[in-house]
């Protein structure tokens, strides 16, 4: 089944209902409030105006635009004529963008790529379709048929597009719509971006189901969060929006009572946080686990325990298992590699059958490059990553891409980027280099940075030294690194 077929469902009950309201508008209410009728017939018209651009199913649309309910009626747009939606981060530069583009070779780029034949910024679009009564068509899909490609970086310092199915979506959004527990007059506060899974697939999803209102914000800001939590009950986010609550003067319980669950995902929610949280609120942050491939995959309990440090159990439907390096699972309560299966496990990296082939196993299970161990119960902890990954703020930054970027540099002979402790992005990215030469200045290297690489890669703090620590292999021992310059931001 197409998606968009299955939120067409509720939002067809619901035509008068706020579905989006957005900061602004000219009445001076504070807010312009498109209702479900609205976002239907939206995204209508740009699926019109796709498929006037020969948008045929399965054609890739590849879409790099701010936040707004536009971008929302564009993304249904796409799934509604069968297209496959590739969202792209607001902050790539064009070298970043240019690759995407290639790799996914997209039917039409909305919001980039101006000057091309395939470029049209969302504007123009929109104003491309009939604007009254365009074709309320929704392509028939089958449950395998892709719904959307998400990059996600890879250890390789080359992206690989994550293709992700009609089911893998509509099956995660039955399940947290579900488990979260969503009800009638659930109102949803959106603040984070819709490029990534987070913000695009679980905030979005879980509240279309319902047919909820959301408060959609452009991006998180923590006075303004908190000005309209009064009007919401449900809060996602990232790690750092808690700690950025927290750190706002005389946050508290009088300010959440309206709210009845705040959910945390795609970074590790410090323990420390999530006690302050409870002490300032009264409110047990509610933590759950996922990824690009899979969607979310394991949550702490709606009712029973939310244990800080864990992830929860896997959602109905999901398989998990712990593994060790000969392949067999470890016992329960020891540290593994996660590997996991379920209707929410993507199809495989796109264009890449060889790079899928090797983080599949055979039976079909995933190697999530996770550490983790599960309770006897079933109960997930994540104790680290495998893989060479470093996340600021809730966005992922692969140090072999920032390496290849630093190394292209003049004066630069070789680097290693890790990730340091950060007490407002949980962690930090840090260059370590050695000099050919007199060192560059930091202004030199950012600027040379600034070329190709969005700036929430770049490192902020630069140390040079004389020779990087090899292990006998010849390998780059980051563990010493991340060591040595565990104090680089909250030293
Ligand atoms: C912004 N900056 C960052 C950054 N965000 N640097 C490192 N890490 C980040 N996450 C930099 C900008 O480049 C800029 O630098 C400066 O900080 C200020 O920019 P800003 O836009 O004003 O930032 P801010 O408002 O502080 O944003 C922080 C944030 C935001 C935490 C609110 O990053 C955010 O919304 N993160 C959410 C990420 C997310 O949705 N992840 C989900 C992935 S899905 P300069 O130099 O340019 O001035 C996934 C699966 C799962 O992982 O399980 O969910
Ligand atoms: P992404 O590539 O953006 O999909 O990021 C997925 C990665 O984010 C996972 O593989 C985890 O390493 C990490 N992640 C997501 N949720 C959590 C969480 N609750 N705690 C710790 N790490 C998380």
């Amino acid at each position: 089944m197409n998606l968009y077929a299955l939120l067409y469902e509720r939002f067809a009950a619901a035509f008068d209902w706020p579905a989006l309201a957005w900061p602004g508008g000219e009445d001076g209410s504070g807010s312009v409030t498109w209702t479900y009728g609205a976002l239907d017939r939206a995204s209508a018209r740009f699926a019109a105006a796709l498929r006037r651009r020969g948008v045929a199913p399965g054609d890739r649309v590849l879409v790099q635009v701010p936040k707004s309910p536009e971008a929302v009626a564009l993304y249904l747009g796409v799934l509604r004529c069968g297209g496959v939606y590739v969202p792209l981060n607001t902050a790539y530069t064009e070298r970043e963008v240019a690759f995407f583009s290639g790799d996914a070779s997209p039917r039409v780029v909305v919001g980039a790529e101006a000057d091309g034949p395939r470029g049209v910024d969302i504007d123009a679009l929109w104003s491309e379709a009939p604007a009254q009564n365009a074709e309320p068509t929704i392509e028939p899909r089958s449950d395998d048929d892709l719904a959307a490609i998400c990059y996600t970086s890879g250890t390789t310092g080359r992206s690989k597009g994550a293709m992700i199915t009609h089911r893998n979506l509509i099956s995660n959004a039955l399940a947290l719509h579900r488990i979260w527990g969503f009800e009638p007059g659930d109102v949803l506060l959106h603040a984070l971006p819709i490029f990534h899974v987070h913000g695009l697939f679980v905030a979005l999803h879980t509240a279309f189901l319902n047919a909820s209102k959301v408060l959609f914000l452009p991006h998180f800001d923590a006075g303004e969060v908190r000005r309209l939590l009064p009007g919401a009950t449900v809060l996602m986010g990232v790690p750092t929006f808690y700690s950025r609550l927290l750190a706002e003067p005389g946050f508290g319980s009088a300010d959440c009572e309206t709210i009845r669950l705040f959910v945390s995902g795609s970074a590790p929610l410090a323990e420390a946080v999530f006690g302050d949280f409870q002490a300032r609120t009264g409110h047990r942050i509610l933590e759950r686990y996922g990824m690009t491939e899979a969607g979310m995959i394991t949550s702490n309990p709606l009712d029973g325990e939310r244990v800080a440090g864990t992830v929860g159990f896997p959602l109905p439907d999901v398989e998990i298992r712990a593994v060790g390096e000969d392949g067999a699972e470890v016992p329960a309560g020891e540290v593994g590699t996660l590997e996991i299966r379920g209707p929410n496990l993507f199809a495989g990296y796109w264009g890449l059958p060889d790079k899928t082939a090797e983080e599949m196993r055979g039976d079909g299970f995933f190697v999530t490059g996770d550490l983790a161990s599960v309770s006897d119960e079933g109960r997930v902890t994540l104790v680290g990553r495998g893989k060479d990954l470093i996340i600021a703020g809730g966005f992922n930054v692969y140090p072999k891409e920032v390496e290849d970027r630093l190394d292209e540099v003049v004066g630069v002979a070789e680097s290693a980027v890790i990730g340091a402790p950060h007490a407002d992005l949980g962690e930090g990215v840090v260059a370590v280099l050695v000099a050919e030469g007199a060192p560059v200045e930091d202004d030199t290297l950012r600027a040379a940075l600034d070329a190709g690489l969005a700036r929430y890669k770049h490192p902020r703090r630069f140390y040079w030294v004389d020779e990087l620590p090899r292990n006998a292999m010849g390998k780059v021992q980051k563990n010493v690194l991340r060591e040595r310059y565990r104090d680089a931001y909250d030293g």
